[in-house]
């Protein structure tokens, strides 16, 4: 069985939001197409409390900074993908009715959660990876935003979860803070095992 997972395709991450990907929103229209092809659809949403460690806010520091928390590297982002607010929820035009479950990530404030499986510790799991292997899952396919952030550690976790993981290239928009880190985590990416490839497949 093969899944298709969407990566935090939420206002925030879209032209306009907190957090914009360049282009983010351009890729709606081949995320609507893709899932048509898939018999399992699961998303991921950032969904973090106001008072989340990553938001240079709760620091008195601007975003882009790095600060460590319990241990952990962390860049400071904008306020983003605020629970219950309207920058958290997916982006007009996704084709929702076909998500079978959603899972929410980032709502503890004292670590961040890059990857849809897992925090950025890998100490608390969302349940995504559970839940694909009672589906049967064996295969992911990985979209969304952003290349460099979230699609990135999704991609690594699901290859360390032991899943045959692809990434579609033209379904995912990356924050590129330095030139070259889209095209960084796409090699990182593949040097781990992720397939890569376009969205005209089949
Ligand atoms: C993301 C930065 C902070 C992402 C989430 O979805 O890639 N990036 N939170
Ligand atoms: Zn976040």
């Amino acid at each position: 069985m093969k899944a298709l997972i969407i990566v935090d395709m939420q206002n925030d991450f879209c032209p306009g939001g907190a957090l914009p990907v360049k282009d983010g929103n351009t890729i709606v229209p081949a995320i609507n197409d893709l899932m048509k092809k898939f018999d399992m659809v699961v998303a991921t949403q950032d969904w973090h409390p106001k008072d989340h460690g990553s938001f240079a806010s709760n620091h008195g520091k601007k975003s882009g900074e790095m600060i460590v928390i319990n241990g952990l590297d962390q860049i400071l982002w904008p306020d983003h993908c605020v629970q219950g607010t309207q920058g958290a929820e997916f982006v007009k035009g996704l084709d929702v009715k076909r998500i079978a479950r959603v899972f929410q990530k980032g709502m503890d404030k004292g670590v961040d959660s890059y990857s849809g499986f897992f925090d950025n510790g890998h100490k608390n799991a969302t349940g995504l990876g559970d839940y694909l292997k009672q589906q049967k899952v064996t295969e992911v396919y990985v979209v969304g935003l952003a290349t460099d952030y979230c699609v990135k550690f999704t991609a690594l976790d699901a290859v360390g979860l032991g899943f045959k993981t692809f990434l579609i290239t033209d379904a995912c928009k990356g924050v590129e803070l330095q030139a070259g880190d889209v095209a960084r985590a796409v090699n990182e990416m593949k040097l781990k095992g992720v397939v890569t490839e376009g969205a005209d497949r089949n």
